[in-house]
């Protein structure tokens, strides 16, 4: 598909993720049509089908989700599992019924079974239920999937399916009880230099591994697979390299030039045990590789909270 003069509604577009792909659509010479969610409630079926009536994209991604770190997962499983698949269900479906000639659900990880053998290969994605903090978030997620395939089978409905590791990168979010562990812990080891904690604590035991995927290269992805990828199988975005959070957790406070000590509290969720994509579908099909090395997009990252977040 050539994005070229392609009029394109991207759900989330101003959110984390989506400006990194409307910046990337642009380039590639699509016109981009971001709802802001303060005027577009996606929940409700009517406003999802007056949108994509009055504005007849060819092309629909759809991004806009509720999310945040396993500390709000924990505390909104009601609210992550409702909001998503009510989104999920009324853009997919109203983007058939609108004659859009592609629609890119964006899932995640967190759908995968809570032991799947590593690196997660997307044929073991129903092999179990996720793992229980992010389980109704993976679950709705997943639903999307299963929409997507359904109404692939019976319209023939060119819907795909990405399965992206935790993104982190420049513009992520980074409350200390909502964030991803990598802006949540960027923050803590910023401001505990700046004050002079003697230590600076870490969730979980720090066993757990997890793979982390730069915005720039998911957004990469993304686009990719909107230009060349119509398959009802799902497809796995990744980097391909594991971590444990305390090696990470050990990186980030050198990076972040913190010299006092790291406290695990094991009273905070480890949450799913190891994670590790294999990264192959989409190599051969859309020809990705992550580009920017985790040490490298950190550096960026704590340079941009810096700039930004860490002003106070
Ligand atoms: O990034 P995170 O909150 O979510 O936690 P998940 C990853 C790991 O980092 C967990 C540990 O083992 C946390 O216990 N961790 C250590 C911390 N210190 C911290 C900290 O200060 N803050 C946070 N937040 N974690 C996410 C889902 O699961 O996966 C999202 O919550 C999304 O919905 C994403 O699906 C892909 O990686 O466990």
């Amino acid at each position: 598909m050539d994005l070229e003069s392609t009029t394109c509604l991207v759900t989330g577009g101003s959110g984390f993720l989506g400006r990194a792909v409307c910046r990337l659509l642009e380039s590639r010479g699509a016109t981009v049509i971001v709802p802001r969610s303060r005027d577009h409630d996606l929940r409700r079926r009517e406003v999802v089908e007056r949108l994509l009536s009055e504005l007849r994209p060819r092309v629909v991604i759809h991004l806009a989700a509720v999310v945040g770190g396993i500390g709000a997962n924990r505390r909104n499983p009601a609210t992550y599992f409702y909001d998503n698949a009510a989104m999920a269900l009324h853009v997919l479906d109203e983007s058939y019924r609108a004659g859009v000639a592609k629609f890119v659900g964006v899932g995640t990880i967190c759908s995968y079974p809570k032991f799947t053998p590593v690196p997660f290969r997307e044929s073991d994605l129903w092999n179990g239920y996720p793992e229980e903090t992010n389980a109704p978030y993976g679950l709705a997620k997943k639903m999307m999937l299963v929409q997507a395939q359904a109404y692939r089978a019976q319209h023939q409905f060119p819907a795909i399916m990405l399965l992206p590791t935790n993104l982190y990168g420049p513009g992520d979010h980074f409350d200390l009880e909502s964030g991803h562990v990598i802006p949540s812990l960027i923050r803590k080891f910023v401001e505990a230099r700046r004050r002079g904690d003697p230590t600076v604590t870490v969730w979980g035991t720090g066993t757990p591994t997890r793979e982390f995927l730069h915005v720039s290269d998911a957004a990469e992805a993304i686009v990719a697979a909107t230009e060349s990828y119509d398959d009802g199988e799902p497809m796995n975005v990744g980097s391909g390299d594991e971590i444990s959070i305390r090696a990470l957790a050990e990186l980030l406070s050198d990076l972040c030039g913190y010299r006092g000590a790291l406290v695990f509290d094991a009273s905070r969720p480890d949450g799913q045990p190891r994670r590790c994509v294999d990264a192959t579908r989409a190599r051969e099909r859309i020809g990705f590789r992550a580009r920017i090395p985790l040490r490298d997009g950190l550096i960026e990252t704590i340079r941009w909270f810096e700039e930004n977040e860490g002003r106070r």
